[in-house]
């Protein structure tokens, strides 16, 4: 964890939660007030669900149930809470993010019996939604002249808003209020609808074929998400988008154009490799099949992924695949046949085919793969081929993906190249382009989270040339981490994120792909806490 998922689930953190029954009483827990267990509650859901999970059974992080916190005693829990272990805990004592009170209180908090954050179901669903603007009386054509293709929809993370930016003219076009924190943003197969989801599982749906492209519908689905995907089938365009959540576990169908919710499945169930049941299944990565009717989605502790039939809501086929735990975040090989899955605690790639329905491969890389989406390019030496960079180490795994013409390289890492630095987050390069960019907002090293790193994909040998966009964007202070490359539609710009504090500037900067030189600096008062952006183009069509 780290300072930059503080706001983690700030959401359930403002829910009065009953106490769960799940573990029994544990009379000896140490004794704290009501007042207390709220605090707790609410730093809990901040700080450490992201990582511990809202049961606290674990994900990421160790499992905290007080069958194993109240053995180990207050003393020895401060001691870990204070000042974080090698195995990845961070000191939030030391790093000054808790007071030694509320270590505390921490301590004491995670022995007690975990609260139960309440559940969501169809008609609860539905009582949220909002159509803001019927479809009747939508434009029913175009009505801008913005060049749709290339707009970025921007997370302004802690204003609880995106920014549209005009990727021609680098102008905002304008902001809008979403959820809180949005996670990521998908665009509809057709182009006209823009799918949001904010951490607090509330979606917007924005028109953009509108004047002003506006907030059309709204529907929140549980308490704590990441993923939204649309139906890219032919056929299906526009017909259904699917939304995942953390909080409670499980996926919802809705209608494309009005986020009706259709259908709810919960993904609670029984563990790929432990055959043991998880109430706290999270829904991670959701990505839309081309060669189907299908969404594939990845459910994080039990490492399963659903490819999930939507021709047929009544009738819903499933084909589960087993997969090593846990599953995150991955994206398309370029051809869109297979599905590169960061199985992220394992420290693997598992390889889904879109075609036969089966677990291709799974491929081994170094500690945490996160690859985003990943990024697909041809090798001078290997072929085609799909790279990930790594939360746990400095490196970059390439692994081969065309079992046709280059069976000997499939599904094998043909490189591991040195990256950027560990703690990164996002690689990407554009089928135009010949770089490679790879950022690292979590190194702890500020000259490596304030800068990207940038390879040559036909001298990949040359290693790395570091590129310092924080220092470019000039903003003064500020954490300024430089997050997500992302291409414009020609494939001759990449954008970043510098992404500061909500009191301090922040910018989003582009460099010119061919010089690798500064184009522009975005710096505007509404650009507040920019993380994740994506391009309308390359994101419907899934070009990474
Ligand atoms: Fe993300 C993608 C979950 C922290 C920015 N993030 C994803 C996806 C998941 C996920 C499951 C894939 C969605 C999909 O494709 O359908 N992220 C999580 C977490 O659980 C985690 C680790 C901790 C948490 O509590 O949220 C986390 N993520 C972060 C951040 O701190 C980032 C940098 C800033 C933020 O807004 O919180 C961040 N995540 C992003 C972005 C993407 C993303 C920009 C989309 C990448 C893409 O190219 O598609």
């Amino acid at each position: 964890m780290n300072k930059s998922y503080k706001k983690a689930l700030a959401v359930l953190a403002a829910l009065p939660l009953a106490i769960g029954s799940a573990y029994g009483e544990h009379v000896s827990a140490p004794a704290m007030t009501a007042d207390e267990m709220y605090q707790g509650s609410k730093i809990f859901f901040e700080r450490c669900a992201g990582c511990h999970g809202v049961l606290r059974k674990g994900a990421t992080g160790k499992p905290l149930t007080p069958d194993l916190t109240v053995a180990k005693g207050t003393d020895y829990l401060k001691a870990f809470i204070g000042y974080g272990s090698p195995g990845g805990m961070p000191g939030f004592q030391s790093g000054g993010e808790l007071t030694e009170k509320e270590v505390d209180l921490m301590a004491r908090y995670v022995q007690q019996t975990p609260v139960a954050p309440p559940e969501m179901g169809l008609a609860d669903i539905e009582a949220t939604w909002k159509v803001l603007v019927a479809v009747k009386d939508r434009p029913k054509k175009k009505m801008n002249n913005i060049n749709l293709d290339n707009i970025f929809s921007t997370t302004l993370r802690d204003n609880g808003k995106v920014a549209l930016i005009d990727g021609d003219t680098k102008q905002i076009i304008t902001t809008l209020n979403t959820g809180y924190a949005v996670h990521i943003s998908r665009y509809s197969a057709s182009g006209r609808y823009l799918y949001v989801t904010g951490r607090d599982a509330k979606l917007s749906l924005i028109d953009l074929w509108a004047k002003v492209p506006n907030v059309v519908a709204e529907v929140k689905t549980g308490a704590e998400a990441r993923s939204i995907e649309t139906s890219k089938f032919k056929g299906y365009e526009d017909k259904y988008a699917i939304s995942g959540t953390y909080w409670p576990p499980q996926y919802v169908i809705h209608e494309g154009d009005t986020l009706k919710p259709l259908k709810v499945v919960s993904t609670s169930g029984i563990a790929s490799e432990t055959n043991q049941f998880v109430r706290e299944a999270r829904v991670a990565a959701i990505v839309s099949s081309h060669y189907k009717p299908e969404f594939m989605v990845n459910v994080k502790e039990t490492g399963k992924v659903l490819m999930v039939d939507y021709s047929d809501l009544n009738n819903l086929k499933t084909t589960t695949i087993d997969t090593p735990r846990f599953l995150h975040d991955g994206g398309l090989t370029s051809d869109h046949r297979y599905f590169m899955d960061a199985a992220n605690a394992s420290n693997k790639i598992a390889v889904i085919d879109l075609k036969t329905s089966k677990l291709a491969a799974v491929v081994d890389v170094d500690k945490v793969p996160h690859p985003g989406r990943g990024a697909n390019f041809i090798d001078p030496k290997f072929g085609p081929v799909w790279a990930t960079s790594h939360l746990g180490a400095d490196t970059i795994a390439v692994i081969g993906t065309d079992p046709a013409k280059h069976k000997k390289n499939a599904w094998k890492v043909v490189r591991s190249i040195k990256g950027h630095g560990a703690g990164s987050l996002f690689i990407k390069t554009h089928p135009k382009s010949k770089n490679l960019w790879v950022d690292a907002p979590l190194n702890p090293d500020a000259a490596v989270n304030q800068s990207v790193g940038v390879l040559d994909i036909n001298n990949l040998e040359a290693g790395v040339t570091v590129l310092p966009i924080a220092e470019w964007a000039n903003l003064g202070e500020g954490s300024k981490r430089v997050v997500q490359p992302e291409y414009n539609k020609a494939g001759d710009e990449v954008w970043f994120s510098v992404w500061s504090g909500t009191k301090d500037k922040s910018a989003i900067v582009i460099v010119d792909d061919k010089t690798r030189k500064l184009k522009k600096v975005i710096t505007d008062p509404q650009l507040i806490t920019p993380t994740g952006h994506f391009n309308l183009y390359n994101t419907m069509h899934d070009i990474y």
